[in-house]
């Protein structure tokens, strides 16, 4: 028998008769219901102290922080090993991983039967977007990792207070396990995982629903309340309820003459997102402030608006490359209060990357514990090392970011990482041809998911790892939705791409801050004054229309910038077409007639 530590608190009975069910499956030595009190926070965050997973950092540099070290093989988001365990392998679609839900429990239940042995069994009740929103799901994820524990306390609202709100009511059951039990009289490792990449597995369930995790104690595989629960199961719930979820930043740009407006951008991951949503604009007077950095969930308001909430409370942010330069805003969100994972660690006890934009010291203790010296030839912190930092300490959270109803948007981005064929910036001639272009992003893949980077893959609204049914189902919903209200109410789309290169491999563009002079041409373009020019994949901005005073930017690189070579966009309609093909008749034929229109446009 597990050796409760405080008394159920809770009389919901479809929660005590899971937990207790999933106590007798996954045998651990004790149960820990989580309050999300300060007190139990530190209490966990000293455990992992004493037991080595974490370092605590330099309470005067980087006040109530910590180090993390994973395992060298739980470094990233795990695309190969996450199923969509919907009824028939059709409703999944082609872009999921699908295995029939009857098998797949069968073989969940044998590995997590006793996965539990000699840990602690936590209850963290959670709950996306705030708990006074109508729109806002409870979750409660069952895990045996303290560190995800730490992590869901500050990415999500968490403890006590959901369980209040709960009461009797339905919640998403999230189960979750590193799969490493212990013998007894075992000792514990700082990171316990499955290290066989065959054996981890992330699962959703849509038609129950309910997530079950393995094997993984890493980002999205085991923070169930991000990607599994607010992005592929949202995702299927809001097909049926009429509303979207999505990867997606969403920020509020205001002009110099004060006049706000809010933005939503759906990127791939490490493509850019908390970077664009709390940038420092490099054009005089114009401010951007952040209200999420990874998902929206967007719904048509009383107005015939659409409004987009972030269900989160906290940013799982990239930490290479970000710099008081590229950054300041991240790099004051995460001056405290924060959990670095897989950085490295200077003599100081304070934290170092690739692209921190200062020196580092002479030695350091890189991401898997070894020495370093700036000389060594391999990277001190992982490509995908990341901090978890809550919201509300950006210095630019926007004052509505927990709105409950959300934010009206005035436009949606779409981009990735293109090196060529892409420009800059590009504008939807309406919302259907706006899909068309979400539905055709293509983007190189990163160090965000196990597996090679740099390929170009289509990344369709940047929802290819996190879409939870048929893509081809979801391009129609997107239609449909932009059907049910007056089209001048709809936000402007535009597809935007900050990674061109030129023929020697330099960026074109400067990004970052410099970002904000395309933001400042869509205000432009909504507010009726921004000049474009027809082009045959969409509208570009009209020769000077683009505000890039003091870049000294080469006219050789503007024009490149915003170059539609035909033959490479030719090249590209015939990879959507391929791509579309994989849909077969479940495309919509919508998307179909836009394509044929942008074949000719280009002929
Ligand atoms: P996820 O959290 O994985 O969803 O990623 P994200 O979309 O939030 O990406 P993020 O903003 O963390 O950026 C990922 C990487 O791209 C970082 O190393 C950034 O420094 C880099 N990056 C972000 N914006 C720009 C830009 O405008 N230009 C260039 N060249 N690099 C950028
Ligand atoms: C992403 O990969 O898009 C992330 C990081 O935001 S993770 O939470 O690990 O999915
Ligand atoms: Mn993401």
């Amino acid at each position: 028998m597990a050796e409760h530590t405080i008394a159920s608190p809770t009389c919901n009975p479809r929660l005590l008769d899971w937990i207790r069910e999933m106590t007798d499956l996954c045998q651990p030595d004790r149960v820990h219901w989580c309050d999300g009190s300060d007190a139990e926070y530190e209490h966990v965050c000293n455990q992992m102290v004493r037991s080595g997973s974490f370092v605590r950092l330099n309470e005067t540099l980087r006040p109530g922080s910590y180090l993390v070290r994973s395992h060298p093989s739980d470094v990233a988001r795990v695309e190969k090993r996450t199923f969509i365990c919907a009824p028939t392998q059709a409703e999944a679609g082609p872009t999921n991983n699908w295995k029939p839900p009857g098998p797949m429990k069968e073989t969940l239940l044998s590995l997590f039967r006793g996965s539990m042995r000699g840990r602690t069994l936590y209850v963290i009740p959670f709950c996306m977007g705030p708990l006074n929103s109508a729109f806002a799901k409870i979750g409660i994820e069952i895990t045996d990792s303290p560190y995800v524990v730490c992590n869901m306390r500050i990415m999500t609202h968490m403890g006590q207070r959901v369980l209040d709100a709960l009461g009797n009511g339905p919640f998403i059951p999230c189960l979750h396990s590193v799969g490493a039990p212990l013998k007894p009289g075992q000792p514990d490792v700082a990171w316990p995982c499955e290290p066989d990449l065959e054996k981890k597995y992330i699962v959703h369930f849509p038609h129950e629903p309910s997530i079950w995790s393995y094997g993984s104690g890493y980002g999205g595989n085991a923070l169930l309340g991000k990607k599994c629960l607010a992005l592929r199961i949202a995702s299927t719930i809001a097909r049926q309820e009429g509303w979207l979820a999505e990867h997606m930043l969403i920020l509020s740009l205001t002009s110099p003459r004060g006049q706000k407006r809010y933005l939503a951008a759906a990127f791939p991951s490490a493509c850019g997102k908390t970077n664009l949503a709390m940038m420092q604009p490099s054009l005089p007077g114009w401010k951007v402030q952040c209200l999420g950095d990874d998902i929206a969930w967007i719904r048509l308001g009383p107005d015939g608006r659409l409004y987009a909430l972030n269900p989160e409370a906290g940013f799982f942010g990239v930490a290479p490359g970000t710099s008081e330069k590229s950054n300041p805003h991240a790099v004051r969100t995460f001056a405290k209060n924060t959990i670095f994972t897989n950085v490295a660690l200077t003599p100081d006890r304070d934290v170092w990357w690739e692209g921190m934009d200062v020196p580092p010291p002479p030695t350091l203790v890189d991401w898997e514990g070894q020495t370093w010296t700036p000389d060594s030839d391999r990277r001190a912190a992982h490509p995908n090392s990341r901090f978890t930092a809550p919201a509300d300490q950006c210095p630019v959270i926007d004052p509505d970011w927990q709105n409950p109803d959300g934010v009206p948007l005035s436009a949606i981005l779409f981009g990735g990482r293109r090196t060529t064929t892409v420009p800059l910036v590009c504008e939807a001639f309406n919302w259907q041809h706006g899909v068309f272009l979400g539905s055709a992003i293509g983007s190189e893949t990163t160090a965000a998911n196990t597996g090679q980077a740099g390929i170009l893959r289509r990344d369709p609204f940047a929802m290819l790892p996190f879409c939870g049914y048929h893509m081809a189902d979801y391009f129609a919903h997107w239609l449909a939705l932009g059907a049910q209200t007056d089209p001048g109410k709809l936000p402007r789309m535009y597809v935007v791409n900050w990674f061109r290169r030129n023929d020697r491999g330099r960026w074109l563009w400067p990004g970052y801050g410099e970002n904000s002079r395309v933001l400042k041409w869509i205000c432009d373009r909504i507010d009726g004054t921004g000049q474009a020019q027809p082009s045959p994949i969409g509208n570009l901005p009209a020769p000077n229309a683009l505000d890039l005073s003091g870049l000294n930017l080469h006219p050789e690189n503007i024009r490149e910038l915003l170059a539609v070579h035909k033959p490479e966009w030719r090249r590209e309609a015939e990879g959507i077409r391929d791509y579309y093909d994989t849909f077969g008749d479940r495309l919509p034929a919508t998307l179909r007639r836009e394509l044929e229109a942008l074949r000719q446009r280009l002929a």
